[in-house]
């Protein structure tokens, strides 16, 4: 009666795919301390939201291989530009790249080098060794290429990457099946590219996700979208939080919904409802102000409450257990640093919302906005004085949010990501982060931007240049383009001399051959 009840109550969906179970994505594995992993970019037929077209994906599929690393292992991805017409966002070959979303590693290439970008038909070699210290939890990679960020991601570039060990910390739960969700925005060929985007969960609209009564599960949750927001919400389950953008909570945090804004990641264990039947799985409306895109409430799956139930009332219990082994900054000990400058950054935008500013400047890459000296603390206040949302991401770090409009929304912590209100008659959305430059790894050039990616691309993006200590300044900005005839990187090289004069990054990498070419040339035939 339960199961009849719950179907009527129930609608909506995505009609053909209703009955449909949600695939999961391919996990690939490190093996023996390294992960060589081929991720080749190109024009493929895909199915999204039961609608067939080509678009630009990594190895032919929407929802590309999870990508699971630990503590100590290298990371060796060959990136194959072959971007090219397809029905979706793209209609000639690109130039690309690879950001490593979350990931504290060297922005330096072969590392996390925005700076750098792959032209068409070549290969390149990224090689980052995860940091034996690394906090353990779920990121993402996708092309990081200034001005062609959306168009790349909404084409479906972009997949989520794990630092295994996250259970270490929460062993009770180490047994429990764990599951990979990406959600991402979509304007399907023929839609207004204006509108509300199509929002997917592993590139199904109206599928299901299944559970036996009381189960629980770990569930590895990514907005991994160029623009969307989620909001994510299930009758009856309950979500209890273990990470967020990859950051261990040192307990677990019980929430009604899950909020992702673009870029945003969390680990959750899920109690399933006790009683069978169908349960939405719902995105909630998200306001994200008069001038933000539309995202309304909407029904992304069904959840399918079946089967014989599963008694896990001693295991729920243990929900109320802290972290264990802890060995990570914790909120509190970022809190407790000395502060040595505070700043106050402003996001803006023109009345006619395509053009983005950063204190008042679109992005220019040779402008280093920020120059700080490692081991530097500050403290920022993100202002936002437009009419809709913004979001501050910034690379290679975690940044400790301390308050958002003073205190009126509780979502503090350590993050990569945070969502910054909008203006209301005039007061504009604040938010309050404390930022460690305290990890050698970073040294170096990196950005800080919206991570709505269409305001990113649109100008809102700013350098930021950590100096070792005793340097007085950074080699210039200059963006470069591995091309298939032109291979070799001589700006990396030098600037890894340059790091290595400091002895900062050549101590973490040893391994890392400064003088060797790091890009292949080896376009292959289509
Ligand atoms: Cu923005």
């Amino acid at each position: 009666m339960a199961l009849a009840l719950a179907l009527a109550a129930c609608g909506g969906g995505g009609g053909s795919e209703v009955d449909e179970t949600i695939p999961e994505p391919e996990v690939l594995s490190s093996k023996g301390g390294v992960l060589n992993v081929t991720l080749r970019q190109s024009p493929s037929s895909v199915v999204v939201a039961g609608h067939r077209f080509t678009s630009n994906v990594f190895n032919d599929s929407y929802i590309p291989p999870v990508l699971k690393l630990r503590r100590g292992d290298r990371m060796a991805l060959t990136l194959q530009n072959r971007i090219g017409k397809a029905d979706n966002q793209i209609d000639a070959p690109m130039e690309t790249n690879l950001h490593y979303h979350g990931m504290s590693i060297t922005p330096i290439a072969p590392g996390d080098d925005v700076f750098l970008h792959v032209g068409s038909g070549a290969d390149y070699l990224y090689e980052w060794d995860v940091p034996a210290n690394h906090p353990q939890g779920a990121h993402w990679y996708h092309p990081h290429a200034h001005g062609l960020v959306e168009t790349q991601i909404l084409s479906g570039m972009s997949g989520m990457l794990i630092v295994d060990g996250l259970l270490d910390h929460y062993p009770a739960f180490q047994q429990l099946r764990e599951r990979h969700y990406l959600m991402k925005d979509i304007v399907l060929p023929g839609d207004d590219p204006g509108g509300a985007k199509t929002k997917t969960i592993n590139g199904r609209l109206g599928g299901t996700i299944r559970l036996r009564p009381g189960e629980m599960q770990v569930w590895n949750l990514g907005n991994l979208g160029a623009d969307a927001y989620f909001d994510l919400a299930i009758e009856g389950l309950q979500f209890w939080e273990l990470n967020r953008d990859g950051n261990i909570l040192p307990k677990p945090r019980r929430l009604d919904s899950v909020f992702l804004p673009p870029g945003s990641r969390s680990t959750v264990i899920v109690v399933a409802p006790a009683v069978i039947g169908l349960y939405p799985v719902r995105t909630r409306a998200v306001d994200t102000g008069p001038k933000g895109d539309p995202n309304d409430t909407l029904q992304l799956a069904t959840l399918v409450v079946d089967g014989v139930p599963v008694d896990s009332a001693v295991l729920q219990a243990r929900l109320g257990d802290s972290a264990v082994a802890l060995d990570t900054a914790t909120a509190a000990q970022i809190a407790a640093l000395p502060i040595t400058r505070q700043r106050t950054i402003t996001f803006s935008e023109t009345d006619d919302g395509n053009t983005f500013f950063i204190d008042g400047r679109t992005y220019d890459v040779s402008r280093d906005d920020v120059v700080v000296h490692l081991g530097e603390v500050e403290e920022w206040t993100l202002v936002n004085v437009s009419a809709e949302r913004h979001v501050f991401h910034i690379h290679q770090m975690d940044f400790l949010v301390k308050s958002i409009n003073n205190g009126d929304i509780d979502e503090t912590g350590l993050r990569d990501v945070i969502d910054i209100p909008y203006a209301q008659n005039g007061v504009p959305g604040v938010v309050k982060i404390i930022v460690p430059f305290t990890d050698p790894l970073m040294v170096g050039r990196f950005v800080f931007h919206c991570h709505i990616v269409e305001h990113e691309d649109g100008g809102m993006m700013a350098n930021v240049v950590v100096l070792p200590p005793g340097a007085s300044a950074m080699p210039a900005a200059r963006m470069r383009t591995m091309t298939a005839s032109s291979s070799i990187d001589t700006i990396g090289a030098s600037l890894r001399r340059w790091l290595a004069d400091y002895g900062v990054v050549a101590a973490n990498r040893p391994s890392m051959d400064l003088e060797v070419p790091v890009c292949t040339a080896a376009p292959q035939a289509q």
